[in-house]
């Protein structure tokens, strides 16, 4: 279980250098040198560093600042090896964001909001990112007075457009991820969900490059399934970059370590990335990307204590998915469900509605009450994941 950069994992540098602020207490730990965590993390086996810009350049930082800052990060990734698959800005940190960026009720607030994430995309293409991330924590409203809700989606459209608009004139290889969140910082944050998401970016003008970013805890905090909602990006073709952690039910976003959660939601999380649909379709090919939270009582022991629990928690339970699947048994069970019959389409190849309204045999004729003698075996199938998940297997 020794994680390798063929892996392919990744962790923001902001998970490893949260100091542990949190709204009723300051920092339990000191700050983290950016480029002494990026050889500790390559040391551990990853593979890449993500990062907001205002997580290596300070929010004030004059040019010539940023430029040494730029320097020698490009320097520690030279001697590390390590990649930057995906870069997002912070537009929630500063006081001129506590309304939002893009929908902010201020335009000049927007108007700088905007600026900001033109920048840092210049410098996204420039590391060879290939995903730019849109986290809009301050997006929302504590009141749902305060907000004009049309306007505001309509700014929101104004703003990933442009940015993608952006993208596409300077033929830059990236595409934009919109994470989703449903609450935290703001009462209640603009496009709370993956389905609220989806249905966003359908109403773009350039939304062939914008896909989504879910975070497990992110979707769980909604009460929602962490695994039913990836599954549905991934079908949509939107699954474009990752946030994988734990967060134990609906409550404050706890950034816990991958599978310290829901572990049997993790377990077919991991299902699903590394096996895929049990009848094909698309793949998830993108970085396994981690955004955690070292808890505040740990020291740096325990911060690198927790980000090698991210990757061996992921590698064992890629090596239990990939054993349930290899399993007879389990082959038998999921035949015996009906999975394989799912794949089939209802109506026959060729078969009109018209056709389908003269077939007796599915409803004149169709004994619903026999049929619903069907059993299904869920219960059965399900028990052999868990004793898999276990190692019982
Ligand atoms: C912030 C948030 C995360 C997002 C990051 C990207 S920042 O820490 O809680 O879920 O992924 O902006
Ligand atoms: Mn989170
Ligand atoms: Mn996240």
């Amino acid at each position: 279980m020794t994680p390798s950069p063929s892996d392919r994992f990744t962790f923001g540098l902001w998970t490893i250098g949260w100091t542990g602020t949190d709204p009723f207490g300051t920092p339990t730990r000191a700050d983290l040198d950016p480029i002494k965590g990026m050889h500790k993390l390559a040391e551990l086996g990853a593979y890449g560093v993500t990062f907001h810009d205002n997580d290596l350049i300070p929010f004030d930082a004059t040019s010539q600042e940023r430029e040494l800052i730029l320097k020698n990060f490009t320097g520690a990734l030279a001697e590390t090896g390590l990649k930057v698959p995906m870069v997002t800005t912070n537009l929630f940190s500063h006081p001129v964001f506590k309304d939002g960026g893009f929908t902010s009720n201020d335009r000049s607030m927007r108007r700088f909001a905007l600026r900001k994430v033109l920048k840092n995309i210049d410098l996204a293409a420039e590391l060879g990112a290939e995903t730019f991330v849109m986290w809009g924590g301050r997006e929302g409203s504590e009141y749902d007075g305060s907000k004009d809700f049309a306007a505001a989606f309509d700014r929101m459209k104004e703003g990933v457009d442009t940015v993608a608009g952006y993208v596409k004139e300077k033929g830059y290889n990236l595409r934009l991820a919109i994470e989703p969140k449903p609450n935290e910082p703001r009462g209640d944050i603009f496009l709370p969900t993956i389905g609220h998401a989806l249905a966003f970016i359908a109403q773009l003008d350039n939304g062939d490059i914008v896909g989504l970013n879910p975070e497990t805890g992110h979707e769980q905090m909604a009460g929602l399934n962490f695994t039913h909602g990836i599954a549905q990006a991934l079908w949509s073709g939107k699954l474009f970059h990752i946030d994988l952690n734990g967060q134990k039910s609906i409550k404050f976003d706890q950034d816990l370590v991958f599978g310290h959660g829901d572990l049997s939601s993790a377990f077919f999380t991991v299902d699903l990335l590394e096996n895929g649909f049990p009848n094909g379709g698309p793949r998830y090919e993108g970085p396994r990307h981690f955004d955690y939270k070292a808890s505040r009582t740990e020291g740096y022991q325990g911060v690198w204590e927790s980000a090698k629990a991210n990757m061996g928690m992921y590698l064992m339970l890629k090596e239990r998915a990939l054993a349930f699947r290899a399993d007879p048994e389990v082959q038998e069970a999921l035949q015996y469900s009906g999975i394989g019959e799912l794949a089939q389409p209802t109506l026959a190849a060729g078969e009109s509605v018209t056709d389908f309204l003269a077939d007796a045999a599915s409803f004149e004729d169709f004994d619903a009450n026999a049929a619903a003698e069907r059993d299904f075996g869920f219960v059965k199938l399900n028990q052999l994941a868990l004793e898999h998940l276990m190692g019982a297997r």
